[in-house]
């Protein structure tokens, strides 16, 4: 042992020292670092609370999750996505109340967008300074130089620091698999979520499916954790005044002003931390506009994906999550009872020709069939073939005016806090080549459950825009007079985005 620890003494000996110390961008960016992943791990929590289970599979069928933090799915009864939602303390997640994952996403976006800004610079400058010396093992020699380290940790004889012009080898390993492994993971299956750009990947997107890219979303959100705890720890009892002093206040001694700048800068995230879900609560709307206009830049990245049908037929999932409100009403009810035969489907707006359509009007047109994958909000996904009438033929009949800027579709079923349930889509993405309206799942004709008689499937976005029970299209320039404005019953209600399909 002796001979090993002389030999490795926890530092590799071809080390090469830095010369520059800890200089204000680095330290700026470490805090900017922590300020940012202190909130987007909130906010992810709440995301993940919306759906509060874990899986690889695609299909995501209740008893196949390796993670869950709700109780198993109960039999006998419909249980919705929107019922397994689990609250989470307000001063946890942020806005810290149930189902509030259309706020916390915009925390999660906005936030991740500067973060990764944040990120990029850092890179840039780590290699265009000596300061990647610190981080990047250039030898294998760390390994038992981490193993030299941790036997002196554990002997609590604990190796002299010299942290000012280098990193022991469980430092810079930790750090390197931080920087470099877990954060570009985090950033790559969070993307891979996207139901625009997962439906775009082909092979990649099969293989690396949604649940995939969740489960290891999450996995790295726990080397996050375990890593915070582990630094922080080590920080204070290795020496927390002289190391408090490198990393805030940039010199190398014991004085105390690292410990007053460190002492500002966690005041300063206490009282954001303080602050952020009340704030959230009480200026939803406000918090969502500023999202939106933060995340804009992932709303053009996923939209610039294209998605294809590249599913079979054993991908069909076993189960599908049903989600939403369902129908409530004589009207519907006496739909369903004669097997709507009395169903009109009204299309009317900017047309030049306004229709009604009864059911089996409808089932007379061309019907195009599709294996696709249903990503919703909230995290679960499944995979069903869905029969139907191609928008586009519907637009070839009713024929949209050069106004018409967007298809309306309202629901015969109201939305969770009443009034019609309603979602806007832009008209080319009604002329995209999988926008259909369903009347079948898997062969069979759709059930009340996931939409009859009519639901729409329009690939590149999110579950929530698929209005269900569809009533009537109407055909509009502007969307900002109907509801609250904001294109749709969740987009005005839970404060979705009109478009973000990640
Ligand atoms: N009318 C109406 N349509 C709706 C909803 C709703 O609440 N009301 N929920 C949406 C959401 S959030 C999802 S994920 C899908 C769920 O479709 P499914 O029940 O077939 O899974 O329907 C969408 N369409
Ligand atoms: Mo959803």
């Amino acid at each position: 042992m002796q001979v090993f620890l002389v030999r490795y003494p926890g530092i590799p000996l071809s080390a090469v020292a830095v010369n520059t110390g800890f200089p204000a961008w680095l330290r700026l960016q470490h805090f900017l670092n922590l300020f940012f992943m202190a909130f987007i791990i909130r906010a992810g929590l709440q995301i993940l609370a919306d759906h509060p289970r874990l899986y690889w599979k695609r299909d995501c069928t209740p008893g196949t999750e390796w993670f869950r933090f709700q109780k198993a799915v109960p039999a006998g009864r419909v249980w919705t996505a929107k019922d397994d939602s689990v609250t989470l303390p307000a001063w946890l997640g942020i806005p810290g109340i149930r189902h509030s994952i259309g706020l916390a996403r915009w925390w999660h976006f906005s936030l991740t967008l500067q973060w990764m800004i944040n990120g990029i610079i850092f890179y840039i400058l780590l290699f265009t300074t000596d300061q990647w010396l610190r981080l990047v093992p250039t030898t294998w020699e760390v390994i038992p130089n981490a193993a030299s380290t941790a036997v002196q940790y554990l002997s609590l004889t604990f190796p002299a620091d010299q942290s000012w012009l280098r990193y022991n080898s469980p430092q810079q390993i930790t750090y390197f698999i931080t920087v470099f492994v877990a954060a570009p993971t985090s950033i790559l299956t969070g993307f891979m979520q996207s139901p625009a750009i997962s439906n775009r990947l082909g092979w990649i997107g099969r293989a690396f499916n949604r649940q995939r890219a969740r489960s290891i979303h999450f996995i790295a959100l726990c080397w996050f954790l375990f890593y915070i705890l582990a630094h922080v720890t080590l920080v204070f009892i290795t020496g927390a005044r002289v190391n408090l002093n490198m990393m805030f206040a940039g010199v190398n001694g014991g004085n105390w002003s690292g410990v007053l700048m460190f002492v500002t800068a966690m005041v300063l995230v206490a009282v954001t931390w303080w602050l952020a879900s009340p704030f959230t609560l009480r200026h939803a709307r406000r918090v969502q506009q500023i999202g939106a206009f933060l995340a804009r830049p992932f709303n053009s990245v996923t939209q610039w994906w294209d998605p294809t049908s590249q599913l079979t037929e054993h991908d069909i999932s076993p189960y599908f999550w049903p989600n939403g409100t369902m129908p409530a009403s004589d009207e519907f009810d006496r739909l369903v009872e004669d097997g709507f035969a009395h169903y009109r489907l009204r299309i009317d707006g900017l047309v030049e020709k306004p229709a009604e359509l009864s059911y089996a009007e409808l089932k007379a047109m061309p019907k195009q069939e599709q294996i696709t994958t249903h990503f919703c909000i909230q995290g679960w996904s499944g995979v069903a073939r869905g029969g139907g009438v191609p928008m586009r033929h519907l637009l070839d009949a009713v024929k949209p005016t050069v106004d018409a800027r967007y298809a309306v579709f309202y629901s015969l079923a109201d939305g969770a806090d009443g009034g019609r349930y309603y979602d806007v889509h832009s008209i080319a993405n009604m002329r995209h080549e999988l926008t259909i309206l369903a009347y079948e799942m898997n062969g069979a004709p759709l059930s009340v459950l996931h939409g009859a008689p009519l639901r729409l499937r329009c690939e590149n976005e999110l579950g929530f825009k698929m209005v269900k029970w569809i009533a009537a299209i109407e055909f509009v320039h502007d969307f900002s007079d109907l509801g609250a404005g904001q294109g749709g019953y969740n987009e005005d209600h839970e404060f979705y985005g009109y478009r973000v399909p990640i």
